[in-house]
């Protein structure tokens, strides 16, 4: 039987398990990424594993979410990481070289190749054919000492993409598209390969936003061939070397198709407060805006820039908007410098800022009350702009640059004709600065400021648990619901005990003091619990809490797998109907709980007088390591 390109590359770094759907599997992995937000934990559980040197192709740490530096914590941080990595064999991208997807797309990625990155965005490596993962700090410390990395073995979709896009419409509006047929759960346990005669079309930066924003699926990861335009790219960067051919074989079997006419496609928006709450520009109307904002990992490309810098040349940003620029990386910024198109973004009155995450992530620029913003960003979840009544819409730059000029939600079709961007013969290449690892390793001391805190670890299951509920949720609980991320907190993700205070507070404000007082208990879930990003402090602040299990209706993957690392229990409702039945403060109790991870018996659970069952979906690695109250407790026992 034919195989699809996923196939191909998780078939040649299998090292633990079979290729059937849903069984766990084993995979050696090339590379991994770090960025500060969550490199701080992964290079502490790295040091606690006791590994010296990095056994991966290539290990990098990125320096891009917490660049703001309003005090001496993200300082901090910045110094450990970058100590860490010259210690242990790590590059080190500076703050201020871009962000790590739209960094490592440019200068480290592979076809063929596998990465691991402590960031959702991770399969923005998609683009040139590489099998990137998203996944929580442990799994890529674990990654870094030479583990294998787990996941489920996952479908095969594959999304055929028809024709050619028209003027004025983009890659963004294809993902956009993607998110409206698949929903943000649709691709929980998948991935999505693109394919069909529109891919030709298509540029590596084309290509990476729509991988990237796959995460938004909650797909494992979004791959496309590597084919001519992928050599095309690298030869621009000066890696033609690292090039190899990839494609689906002609009899490779999928378990779901989905279309997307890119003739057809139109400029298209998501509204608040989802990612796939998708709507035609033109359909929503011209509503008023206060804010645009251009660039994050999923729209900063030297292409997207040009784009936009097309548009606004000649033009002023309307009185009423801001508009915001941030490059992807130093790359980027240089050669826009260099040809002047920086020059016409500035005369247009834009905000240029540092080539960064930056209000992505709420690193700044949160918008008035009650505010639109249009950006080019990947998530548009409540409250993550830093301003909790603003209403964020997803946008493709050409929509972002129109609307940023007329003052209102633009179809960019209206400005006429559209601007055509080349991709460039040769990329600017300066790699300095990127520090390699030392040559003398043992010479390097490995700093750590007063930032940086211990992390909690769990510890062994006990017989059963008599607890109480400490929270109730709805569907869709993202991780910025569980811990807020943004200027004012991002700076204590090495100080659990810091952070521990804003979990769940926009959801309940009495979270934290009541797993205080009360010692910890179970969290109760809708659907996909958990969807978003990577960071495993969604996992780590409630064990420090005292958490011991979440019992939801269905979890997003690289949650669960944190949940598991952190030895927390994550249980799904046999009957999605008893999640009715339970209310906050309940009693809950799961009489035979330990008997039960040891033998995969279904999970007995009491609760209001009421006996029901729970299902524990995890494989037989996780069932020891929660047992052992953790993944690196389990590995440490492993080792003794
Ligand atoms: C995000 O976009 O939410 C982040 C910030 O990049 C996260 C990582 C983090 O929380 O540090 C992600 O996507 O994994
Ligand atoms: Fe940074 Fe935003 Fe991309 Fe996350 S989604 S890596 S915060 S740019």
């Amino acid at each position: 039987m034919g195989m699809t390109i996923a196939e191909k590359i998780l078939s040649a770094h299998l090292v633990d398990g079979e290729m059937v759907k849903g069984q766990e599997i084993g995979l050696r992995i090339d590379q991994t990424l770090t960025q500060d937000a969550t490199g701080t934990m992964a290079y502490l559980q790295f040091e606690a594993m006791g590994v010296d040197q990095v056994k991966t192709e290539r290990s990098v740490a990125y320096i891009d979410h917490n660049t703001l530096q309003s005090g001496f914590e993200n300082a901090d941080d910045h110094k450990f990481i970058g100590t860490c990595a010259k210690k242990h064999g790590i590059y080190f991208s500076k703050p201020g070289n871009g962000i790590c997807h739209q960094v490592h797309l440019e200068r480290f990625g592979a076809p063929g190749k596998t990465l691991i990155g402590s960031d959702s965005h991770t399969p923005t490596g998609g683009g040139i054919g590489m099998l990137a993962f998203g996944a929580g700090g442990l799994d890529v410390a674990v990654a870094m000492g030479g583990g294998a990395y787990y996941i489920p073995c996952p479908k095969m979709v594959r999304v055929t993409l028809l024709g050619k896009l028209q003027p004025w419409v983009a890659a963004k509006d294809i993902i956009l598209e993607v998110l409206r047929q698949m929903t943000v759960k649709g691709g929980v346990g998948k991935i999505v390969e693109y394919a069909g005669p529109g891919v030709k079309t298509l540029s590596v930066p084309e290509r990476a936003t729509i991988t990237n924003m796959g995460a938004e699926l909650g797909a494992t990861t979004s791959v496309f061939p590597s084919d001519e335009v992928t050599l095309e790219f690298l030869k621009a960067q000066g890696r033609e070397d690292v090039w190899v051919p990839l494609a689906s074989d002609e009899d490779a079997v999928y378990d779901e198709e989905y279309t997307v006419d890119l003739d057809k496609l139109q400029p298209l928006a998501a509204k608040p407060h989802m990612p796939d709450q998708v709507e035609e520009v033109s359909s929503i109307g011209k509503i008023k805006i206060n804010q645009c904002c251009i660039g994050s990992c999923t729209n900063s490309s030297y292409y997207d820039m040009m784009k936009v810098a097309a548009i606004l040349k000649g033009k002023k940003v309307h009185p009423d908007v801001s508009l915001t620029i941030s490059p992807g990386s130093m790359q980027v910024f240089n050669m826009l410098a260099r040809n002047g198109a920086l020059a016409d973004i500035i005369q247009s009155g834009a905000r240029i800022l540092e080539c960064a995450c930056g209000p992505c992530i709420g690193m700044g620029q949160s918008p008035e009350s009650a505010g639109v913003s249009l950006r080019t960003f990947n998530r548009n979840f409540e409250g993550r702009s830093g301003t909790q009544d603003a209403k964020i819409y997803l946008v493709s730059p050409e929509v972002a640059a129109a609307s940023a000029i007329a003052g209102v939600l633009t179809d960019p079709r209206e400005l006429g004709e559209a601007p055509v961007i080349e991709m460039p013969e040769k990329f600017l290449v300066d790699d300095g600065m990127i520090i390699p690892p030392a040559e003398d390793p043992e010479s390097v001391e490995v700093i750590k400021g007063p930032n940086i805190k211990e992390f909690p670890l769990g510890h062994n299951l006990e017989d059963a648990i008599n607890t109480k509920v400490m929270l109730k949720t709805e569907d869709n609980i993202t991780t910025d619901h569980i811990l807020p991320a943004g200027s004012k907190l991002l700076p204590y993700r090495s100080n659990i005990p810091y952070y521990s205070d804003y979990c769940f507070i926009h959801v309940d404000k009495e979270f934290p003091a009541r797993c205080k007082s009360m010692g910890g208990g179970v969290i109760i879930g809708g659907a996909n619990y958990g969807q978003g990003s990577s960071r495993e402090h969604a996992a780590l602040v409630p064990l420090y809490l005292g958490i011991r299990a979440v019992l939801a209706k269905s979890f997003a993957r690289i949650h669960k797998a944190n949940l598991v690392n952190s030895g927390i229990i994550p249980l799904t409702f046999k009957d999605p109907a008893d999640y009715d039945s339970i209310s906050l403060l309940d009693e809950i109790s799961f009489p035979n709980i330990r008997e039960e991870v040891i033998s995969g018996a279904e999970i007995t659970v009491v609760s209001g007088g009421k006996t029901f069952k729970a299902e524990l979906e995890v494989s037989d690695r996780q069932r020891q390591a929660l047992l052992a109250g953790g993944t690196l407790n389990y590995t440490k026992q492993q080792n003794a």
